[in-house]
C-alpha cells in the first residue's frame, strides 16, 4: 500500500481544510519545518506560506492544496482508482475533478468519491481482459496444433500434384506422339482416297458384287485400328453402315464414303484408324487432336493449381504456421450501406447495396511494428480511386476468442484501415503487462 500512503499537512489562514495529499514521491518537500524550499529550488519562504492561498514559488509548488498558482498541481490520491495530477486551477473551482473528490475541499460543489465504483468498473474490465486473453491463447495453441497439421496437408498435396503432373507429362508426350501419327496417316489416307472414286471402294468393299456392303463384307475388310489392330465389332459395323445392316451405292455414299474422307464423323470417334482393304485410312486425326487437347488442358490445370499452392505456401504465416488457417478464409462486416470483405492474404473489397464490388486491395504483405511484425497487414493496388492512386487497406490484428471483422474506417480518402480480431493474435507478452500497477 506504499503508493497510497498519504501525509497529513497542518494547513494555515486561508484555507480551512488540512488534509491535502501528495504522492510519495513529492511528500519529502513538504515535511513541516521552519522554512519551505521551493521545489525548484529557486526560493526559501516561511513554512506558513505553503498553502496559504498566495503564490510565492515560481513553480507553484507552495500551493500544492490550492489553486493560487497558475503552473502548480494537485494531487488526486484517488484511492480505490487510479492516482493523478490535475493543475491547481481546478483546486475548488467548483467542479469534480478527482474522484474522491479531494479537489473541491473548500468549494460549494457537492462532490461524491466515486473511486471505488470506478476501480470497481475497471477491475472488471481488465478482468475480461484477462479472461479474453487467457481464451484467445488457448485457441491459439489449438490453432498453431491445426497449423501444423495444415501446413503438412498442403505440402502432401504439392508433392500429389507434382506427381501428376510429371504422370501427365508423361502421356501428354504420349499423346503427342499418337497426334503426330495419326496427322500423318491422314495424309495418307486423304492421298489414297483421290485416287479413288466412290464407286472403286464400293466394288472393293461389295466382295459378292451384290450391289450392297453388308456387315459381314465390312467386316472382312474393314479393321479397326486401335492400340492394336482388330475385327470391328457387329455395332461398329452397323454405325459405320448408318445404322442399316446393309447398304447400296447411294447410301454407301451418305454414310461410310462420307465418313472416310472426312474423317471426323461423330460416330466415327470410337474408330481410330480404319484399315480398308490395303488402304489404310486415317479417321483418327480429329479424334487424337480432341484426345491431346484434353491431356493439355488437364496438364495446365494441374500446373496452376501447383503454382496456386507455391505462392501460398510462400507466404509468411508466422512462426508456428498460426496464420494459416485464415488462408482460404474470408470475414465480412457491414458498415452502413457498404458490406466489407476480407479474405485474409487474398484481398479486401467493398460492396455497396445495389451490388456493385469494389478491391480495396490484393495482399501486401505484414508492417507490423519491429517487435511483432504479425501485429498488421497491408492490402495494396485496389481499384483506381477518382483521386489518383490506388485504394488499399491496412488490418490490424488485435487479441479476441473468435476471429471477425471488428470495424472498417476510412480516414482518408480510398485508404482503408481495419480491425480484425482474432486468437492467434493474442500475444503471452500482454498477459505480463496485465493489469494497470496502479490499481
Ligand atoms: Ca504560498
Ligand atoms: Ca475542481
Ligand atoms: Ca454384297
Amino acid at each position: 500500500m506504499d503508493a497510497f500512503q498519504i501525509i497529513f499537512m497542518s494547513c494555515h489562514k486561508h484555507v480551512s481544510v488540512c488534509d491535502v495529499f501528495f504522492s510519495v514521491t513529492d511528500k519529502r518537500f513538504y515535511r513541516e519545518r521552519k522554512s519551505f524550499l521551493c521545489i525548484d529550488g529557486s526560493k526559501i519562504i516561511p513554512f506558513e506560506q505553503v498553502n496559504d492561498d498566495y503564490c510565492d514559488c515560481e513553480d507553484g509548488s507552495d500551493e500544492p492544496g490550492t489553486s493560487a498558482c497558475p503552473r502548480g498541481r494537485f494531487y488526486c490520491t484517488n484511492l480505490g482508482f487510479r492516482p493523478h495530477y490535475i493543475p491547481s486551477s481546478r483546486v475548488n473551482d467548483g467542479i469534480c475533478d478527482c474522484c474522491d473528490a479531494s479537489d473541491e475541499y473548500n468549494s460549494h460543489a457537492h462532490c461524491q468519491n466515486t473511486c471505488w465504483n470506478l476501480g470497481q468498473r475497471e477491475r472488471a474490465y481488465v478482468e475480461g481482459q484477462m479472461r479474453t486473453l487467457d481464451e484467445g491463447l488457448r485457441v491459439k495453441q489449438q490453432l498453431i496444433e491445426e497449423g501444423v497439421l495444415l501446413w503438412r496437408e498442403k505440402q502432401a498435396q504439392l508433392r500429389e500434384l507434382q506427381q501428376v503432373a510429371e504422370d501427365l507429362q508423361i502421356k501428354l508426350e504420349e499423346h503427342r506422339r499418337k497426334k503426330h501419327e495419326a496427322d500423318r496417316l491422314k495424309e495418307q489416307t486423304l492421298r489414297a482416297l483421290e485416287n479413288s472414286t466412290v464407286n472403286s471402294i464400293f466394288q472393293l468393299l461389295d466382295s459378292n458384287k451384290d450391289g450392297s456392303i453388308t456387315v459381314d463384307e465390312l467386316q472382312a475388310k474393314v479393321a479397326l485400328i486401335h492400340d492394336e489392330e482388330r475385327v470391328l465389332s457387329e455395332d461398329e459395323a452397323v454405325a459405320l453402315l448408318g445404322g442399316g445392316h446393309q447398304i447400296d451405292l447411294t447410301k454407301f455414299q451418305h454414310t461410310l464414303w462420307d465418313t472416310l474422307t472426312k474423317g471426323d464423323g461423330v460416330k466415327m470417334q470410337q474408330l481410330r484408324i480404319v484399315k480398308l482393304s490395303d488402304l489404310l485410312f486415317c479417321l483418327a486425326a480429329n479424334w487424337e487432336a480432341t484426345n491431346l487437347k484434353k491431356v493439355e488442358e488437364a496438364y495446365d490445370t494441374v500446373n496452376m493449381e501447383i503454382s496456386d499452392l507455391r505462392k501460398k505456401l510462400a507466404i509468411d504465416y508466422g512462426p508456428d504456421w498460426e496464420f494459416l488457417f485464415l488462408n482460404g478464409q474470408c470475414y465480412k462486416l457491414k458498415v452502413y450501406e457498404y458490406t466489407y470483405t476480407l479474405c485474409p492474404f487474398n484481398q479486401v473489397t467493398q460492396k455497396n447495396t445495389a451490388g456493385t464490388e469494389v478491391s480495396l486491395g490484393k495482399w501486401g504483405m505484414w508492417v507490423g511494428t519491429q517487435k511483432n511484425q504479425y501485429s498488421q497487414m497491408v492490402y495494396e493496388n485496389g481499384e483506381p480511386c477518382w483521386q489518383g492512386g490506388s485504394r488499399s487497406a491496412t488490418v490490424t490484428l488485435t487479441c479476441g476468442t473468435e476471429t471477425a471483422l471488428r470495424s472498417v474506417k476510412e480516414p482518408s480518402k480510398c485508404q482503408y484501415i481495419m480491425d480484425f480480431q482474432t486468437p492467434v493474435a493474442c500475444q503471452p507478452v500482454l498477459k505480463q503487462r496485465g493489469i494497470h500497477s496502479e490499481l
